[in-house]
């Protein structure tokens, strides 16, 4: 098993964090391949509950080397915070490694990312406000600062001041902003390069050695299938790739080393921000899964959207991602519906449509077509085996495993490492 994949099958927090925590224990590198801070994986061992945004959940195992990939956009005030906060309680960070080409969130994409959602008005995608859009979008236009140029000034203050002519006009003359001066963003950048200047490595000769050597790396996707900048509800994404792609141009590992894609899946579905979002719930089920499953953005505080399962989502997070087996989450939070319905089509401008339209127009059209699952009513959170949970549970798990188009590998029955039934 060289190398593998996690990655979120839905509209992200569908308990990556919590997944990837599990096999941390087993593999040597946990390698975060895109995202920022926009991220929240909560992680419970224990009475500790740890909410991580940045740097990859493998961090809490002790064995385990954490790295930050090249794909990652990083808001080092952030990452120290993150970093301080787990040594505060007692957590090793020492052996985090970072890429040197990884893109760093300056406090300019951080303004541009509140000042354009603000300006779209109704029109907004929902951002988490970290400056994300903005990083990656400097990124592309090659006007992005990278983790390599803190430590060389004259470079950095060259950058900074090319990236700022433009943005200085738009927040000026667009959004009526104050300019944005290079000097003091020159110095709180180099500053922060000296914080993390111990943990900057070539991450992807580091990773490429080490899977040469047998050793198992985990790559932790951020967000989710439908929120990645090709493969998402586009514009309603997010502006990276989470989909497995993203970890080999993220982290510079190439697709022939990876033999295993686990699809994060939520027995349920969730979103937050804007976007369509055909099985949402505006009823007291909607309320009754929100407050059940604690459906509250990790990163902004933001109240979750909550709807029933949709299998066409499933079957499209199998295919794009080539998934080999899915990991079900939740599961207890349906606990106690006499019904379940679950989304097994959509009915678009009157015809029956089986999988994911690839036209927005018509996934804002898709109505679901639901087909009622018995629900049942045992407590299941100590359920440790496939066969300890009640047989309409097994049977929802079954009816879900057949419809999304690959098996289900273990199953998620609490927040905590062991609430899981893993099934072989
Ligand atoms: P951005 O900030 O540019 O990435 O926002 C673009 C869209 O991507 C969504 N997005 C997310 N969706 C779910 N969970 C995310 N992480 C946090 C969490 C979210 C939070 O774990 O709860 O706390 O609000 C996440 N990050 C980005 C975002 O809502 C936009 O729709
Ligand atoms: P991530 O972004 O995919 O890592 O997910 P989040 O951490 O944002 O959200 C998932 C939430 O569900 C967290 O609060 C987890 O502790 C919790 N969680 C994960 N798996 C389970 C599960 O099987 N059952 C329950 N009840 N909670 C879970
Ligand atoms: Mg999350």
């Amino acid at each position: 098993m060289p190398a593998l994949v996690l990655l979120g099958a839905q509209w992200g927090d569908e308990g990556k964090g919590k997944a990837t925590d599990l096999l941390g224990g087993s593999v040597d590198y946990v390698v975060r391949y895109q995202g920022g801070n926009n991220a929240g994986h909560t992680v419970v061992v224990g009475d500790q509950k740890y909410a991580l945004h940045l740097l990859p959940s493998g961090i809490l195992s002790p064995d385990c080397v954490p790295v930050i990939g090249n794909g990652v956009v990083i808001d080092p005030s952030v990452l120290l915070s993150e970093l301080s906060g787990l040594n505060e309680r007692g957590v090793d960070t020492s052996k985090l490694l970072i890429s040197g080409n990884a893109h760093i969130i300056t406090p300019y994409n951080v303004t541009v990312d509140k000042v354009t959602e603000r300006f779209l008005g109704k029109r907004k995608i929902g951002t988490t406000g970290r400056g994300i859009g903005p990083t990656y979008a400097d990124k592309i236009n090659r006007t992005g600062i990278r983790v390599q140029d803190l430590y060389d000034e004259s470079i950095l203050q060259q950058k900074v001041e090319a990236a700022l002519e433009i943005k200085n006009q738009l927040l000026t003359k667009l959004y009526n902003r104050r300019a944005i001066e290079a000097e003091q963003i020159v110095e709180q950048l180099l500053e922060h390069g000296e914080n993390i200047k111990q943990y900057v490595a070539d991450t992807t000769l580091i990773l490429n050695d080490a899977l040469d050597e047998d050793k198992v790396v985990l790559f932790e996707g951020g967000q989710g299938t439908l929120l990645d900048v090709d493969h998402g509800t586009y514009p309603f994404v997010t502006s990276s790739n989470p989909t497995a792609g993203g970890a080999c141009t993220g982290t510079g590992v190439g697709p022939t080393k990876i033999s295993r894609v686990i699809g994060i899946l939520k027995a349920y579905t969730t979103r937050v921000g804007a976007g369509p979002f055909p099985t949402e719930l505006f009823d007291q089920d909607g309320e009754d899964l929100r407050r059940i499953g604690g459906e509250r953005g990790v990163t902004t505080g933001r109240d979750r959207r909550c709807g029933w399962f949709d299998a066409p989502i499933a079957r499209y997070a199998t295919r794009v991602n080539g998934l080999t087996d899915f990991f079900l989450t939740k599961l207890d939070v349906l606990t106690g519906w006499e019904q379940i319905p679950v989304c097994v089509a959509y009915e678009i401008d009157g015809k029956r449509v089986e999988e994911l339209p690839y036209s927005q127009t018509d996934f804002h059209h898709a109505k679901p077509i639901y087909e009622m699952l018995p629900g049942w009513s045992e407590d299941i959170t100590k359920a440790q085996t496939f066969s300890d949970l009640p047989k309409n549970a097994q049977g929802y798990v079954k009816a879900l495993e057949e419809m999304s188009g690959a098996p289900i590998s273990a199953i998620g029955v609490g927040p905590g490492r062991t609430e899981t039934i893993e099934i072989n």
